[in-house]
C-alpha cells in the first residue's frame, strides 16, 4: 500500500509548544502504545527532550502481550528511563506512578535545597492515552479524551491534588516516516486519522502481520480452520465466516477490513504486541 504520512499544521505548533515549555518542567512523561513500542516513539520528541528526565508510560497494557511489556520495560530502564506499564482505562499502576513522581520531587528538592512542586509535561503521538492518563492523575475529567487521534488541541496546565503541575499536549507525529512500517503500525493502532487511510488495504497488511505473529488468535477469533500463506485467502475466509458478502456473491472487503481493524483496536482478537524484542537482544 502507499506510504502513510499525516502531519497537519497543529502538530507543528505543538512541537513549538513543547519546545517553549520544556525549560519550565522537571520531568517529561512520554506515553507510548505498548502494542507498538518502537513506532509510537516520536523521534522529534526525542530530539526535543534530549537530556530531560524522562518517564515512559507503556500504556494500553490491557491490549498488548504481557511478556513483551516486561521485556520492553526492562529495555527502556536499561536505556536510562523510568518506566511504568499502565492501563489508563482502569488506572492500573497509578499508585506506582504517583510514588515514582513523589520520589523524583524529593530528589529534585534535595538537590535544589528547597521545597517546590514538580512540574510535568505529557507528550506522545496521537491517541496513545495522554489525556486519559491525566484524568487518572487528577482523579476527574479534566481533559477531553476520544477514540480518534487529534482530540486535544492547544495546551492546558492542570494542578494535581499533591500540588504538582502538569501540562497536557496534543499528540504529534513527524513530517515523514522513513520506514513505511512505522506509518502502518501507527495507523493500525489508531494514531492516524482514519479518513486519510484506505482501511481495506490497511486491514490486509494487519492480517499479513497477524498470520505470522499471532496465527492462533486469528484462527480463534474468526473461527478459521487453518491459516494460509496467502493473505487474501485469509481475508476471504474471515469475510465468509462473518457473512460479509455483497449481492452477486462478492466479498465485502470494506466491511471485513473495518471489522478487523475495530476488533484489533479494541483488543477483541487478543493481547497483541506488533513490535517484539528479539530474544537474542
Ligand atoms: N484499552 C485501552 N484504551 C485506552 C487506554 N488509555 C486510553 N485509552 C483509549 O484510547 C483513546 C485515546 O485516548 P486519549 O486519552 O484521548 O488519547 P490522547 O493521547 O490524549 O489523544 P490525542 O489528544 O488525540 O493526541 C480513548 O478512546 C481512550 O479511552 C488504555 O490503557 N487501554
Ligand atoms: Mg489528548
Amino acid at each position: 500500500m502507499e506510504n502513510i504520512n499525516w502531519y497537519p499544521g497543529h502538530m507543528k505548533k505543538t512541537r513549538e509548544l513543547i519546545q517553549e515549555n520544556l525549560k519550565l518542567v522537571d520531568l517529561v512523561i512520554e506515553v507510548i502504545d505498548s502494542r507498538i513500542p518502537v513506532s509510537s516513539r516520536n523521534p522529534i520528541i526525542d530530539s526535543l527532550i534530549e537530556n530531560k528526565l524522562r518517564l515512559i508510560v507503556l500504556n494500553k497494557s490491557d491490549l498488548s502481550d504481557r511478556d513483551e511489556n516486561r521485556k520492553w520495560g526492562n529495555r527502556f530502564i536499561n536505556e536510562g528511563n523510568k518506566v511504568i506499564t499502565m492501563n489508563c482505562m482502569l488506572g492500573s499502576n497509578l499508585d506506582k506512578l504517583n510514588k515514582e513522581l513523589q520520589n523524583t520531587q524529593n530528589e529534585k528538592n534535595e538537590i535544589r535545597n528547597m521545597t517546590k512542586s514538580l512540574k510535568l509535561m505529557i507528550v506522545g503521538v496521537p491517541n496513545v492515552g495522554k489525556s486519559s492518563l491525566i484524568n487518572r492523575m487528577t482523579g476527574k475529567k479534566s481533559t477531553r479524551t476520544g477514540d480518534k487521534p487529534g482530540v486535544t488541541r492547544g495546551k492546558q496546565w492542570l494542578t494535581l491534588k499533591n500540588g504538582m503541575q502538569l501540562l497536557d499536549t496534543p499528540g504529534i507525529l513527524w513530517p515523514k516516516f522513513e520506514d513505511p512500517n512505522v506509518g502502518m503500525n501507527l495507523a493500525f493502532c489508531g494514531s492516524i486519522r482514519d479518513e486519510i487511510l484506505d482501511t481495506t488495504d490497511l486491514a490486509y497488511e494487519l492480517i499479513k502481520l497477524l498470520e505470522v505473529q499471532y496465527p492462533k488468535l486469528l484462527m480463534e477469533r474468526f473461527k478459521l480452520d487453518s491459516i494460509s500463506d496467502d493473505t487474501l485467502e485469509n481475508m476471504d475466509a474471515i469475510a465468509l465466516k462473518r457473512g460479509f458478502i455483497l449481492p452477486g456473491k462478492k466479498i465485502d472487503y470494506e466491511r471485513t477490513g473495518r471489522t478487523l481493524l475495530d476488533e484489533f483496536r479494541s483488543g477483541k482478537i487478543g493481547n497483541i504486541t506488533l513490535e517484539k524484542i528479539k530474544d537474542s537482544e
